[in-house]
């Protein structure tokens, strides 16, 4: 028989600011570089999402209704510091003390991400992460939700998927003017964002003794499409420019050798201050976040257009790096409608290689299936495929807990609908349906999934399913 999950396991789920909360202007919010993209015509805007900063209360209690014992979501830079530094915005942290109040009052661990990709605009016109001031707004910021809620949170998150930020920059929509940054701006604001990381890590330490603080990359496993030995190479490559790279600076607090020598080698390596070095290895995390959605599969580079497309066939592959490796097909797993590869058993090799690699414990802060869900007459929300994809993701999160993974928490994408970053509100991940349309509002009514009553009854019974 299988090792069972802990008793104080996190069954939890997950949300961002921009994706949920709405009130995009309100009560002293400044805007955020996602309010200010351009969406594509059809998508949902952000303006109102999914109105959670009005009805937080309602949802918090159907996230109790659901058994959630934690609740990761994120706060809005722009709620707390509007300017991106200085003045502070008393209703922006009123918003958050309540909501975490709620939560606890309700026994939920709030789970809380500094930073989802939602940079104060007003930083991004100063050169955002490009400007080393970015790291002293940030750890700034960071500062005064640590002393605001360091007595009341024991899970922190630095940056979400600061991967996606740095290889597929234009996940979030594209700027006014469609101009994405260079390859060489990009790792410049990527080092940046390390050091960010690495000083609001040991911050948090300092600040919030009870307090623990990991990264949350976007992390999967790459297989080689052959065994031929180049294109194992290839594989071994991108999976560590793509997760690894990102990772091995947040835990060992210095660059990784393969990473850097490629970086070196395009003339893409950072300029890093006399200082860098030793900040980078000043904080340390508690455990690693990991968001997993699915695995690629590669082949040895051609060093042609056939190698990578953006968003072609395999999409969590993501733009990648030009001469790498090329995209192949895995014909042993299933894909969603979106064609994000459906592969539980990745999950627990993911899980595996985390472990290995660091000796943490490990959140899984995203999974999930993103669908068109639809409102049945009858009132009903069937998504008996959600539930599906689940069931196998905790089996397998079960193996990997038997295998010896110290996995602590599972908070799958979402625990209610949000608007998604490409696909508005036509693409769903939630456990609980808000009766909204594109552009249409609607009445923004809350309705439980069938998968919500799946999840209740795997929260109950610790992973019984
Ligand atoms: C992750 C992001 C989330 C969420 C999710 C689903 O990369 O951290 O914010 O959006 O992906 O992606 P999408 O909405 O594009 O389907």
């Amino acid at each position: 028989t299988l090792k069972g999950f802990p008793k104080d396991f996190l069954w939890g789920a997950s949300t961002s600011a921009y994706q949920v909360e709405g009130a995009w202007n309100e009560d002293g919010k400044s805007p955020s570089v996602v309010d200010m993209l351009v969406h594509p015509e059809e998508a949902a805007d952000f303006t109102v999402a999914s109105d959670h900063y009005h009805r937080f209360r309602e949802d918090v209690a159907l996230f109790a209704e659901l058994g959630l014992k934690a609740y990761r979501f994120s706060v809005a830079w722009t709620r707390i510091l509007p300017h991106g530094t200085g003045e502070v915005n008393q209703a922006g942290l009123a918003f958050y003390q309540q909501l975490i109040d709620e939560l606890l009052h309700h026994g939920i661990e709030p789970v809380v991400t500094l930073y989802h990709f939602d940079l104060p605009y007003i930083l991004e016109q100063q050169g955002g992460w490009s400007n080393r001031a970015t790291i002293d707004a940030f750890v700034e910021y960071a500062g005064v939700l640590f002393t605001a809620f360091g007595s009341k949170i024991k899970y922190w998150l630095t940056i979400n998927e600061q991967n996606t930020l740095i290889l597929h920059p234009g996940a979030v929509g594209m700027p006014e003017g469609g101009e994405l940054p260079s390859k060489q701006v990009l790792y410049q604001q990527n080092h940046h964002m390390m050091v960010a990381q690495a000083r609001v890590m040991a911050l948090c330490h300092q600040r919030c003794p009870a307090g623990k603080i990991g990264p949350a990359i976007n992390t999967t496993s790459m297989y080689q499409e052959t065994c031929h030995p180049l294109d194992a190479i290839a594989a071994h490559n991108w999976e560590t420019l793509r997760c690894w790279s990102f990772l091995d600076v947040a835990v060992h607090g210095r660059y990784n050798a393969l990473a850097w020598r490629y970086l070196e080698d395009r003339g893409l390596a950072p300029v890093m201050a006399a200082e860098d070095a030793a900040l980078l290895l000043q904080g340390k995390p508690d455990y690693v976040a990991i968001n997993y959605y699915s695995t690629a599969t590669i082949a040895a580079s051609r060093g042609d257009a056939s190698d990578v497309s953006a968003r072609a066939g395999d999409q969590q592959i993501m733009l990648g790096e030009p001469g790498v490796y090329r995209a192949a097909e895995n014909p042993f797993v299933d894909k969603t409608q979106y064609g994000w590869v459906i592969d539980p058993v990745g999950l627990r090799l993911t899980l595996r290689k985390t472990c290995e690699r660091y000796h943490l414990p490990i959140l899984i802060t995203e999974n999930g299936i993103g669908a068109p869900d639809t409102l049945q007459p009858d009132g009903t929300v069937n998504d008996d495929y959600r539930i599906e994809f689940m069931r196998q993701h905790v089996e397998q999160m079960q193996m990997a807990i038997n295998d010896g993974v110290e996995l602590i928490g599972y908070c799958p994408w979402a625990a209610i609908d949000v608007v998604s970053t490409h696909q508005g509100y036509a693409k769903r991940y939630g456990f609980i349906y808000v009766n909204r349309g594109e552009k249409d509002l609607l009445d923004l009514r809350r309705i439980k999934k069938n998968s919500f009553g799946w999840y209740q009854r795997v929260i109950a019974s610790n992973g019984e399913q």
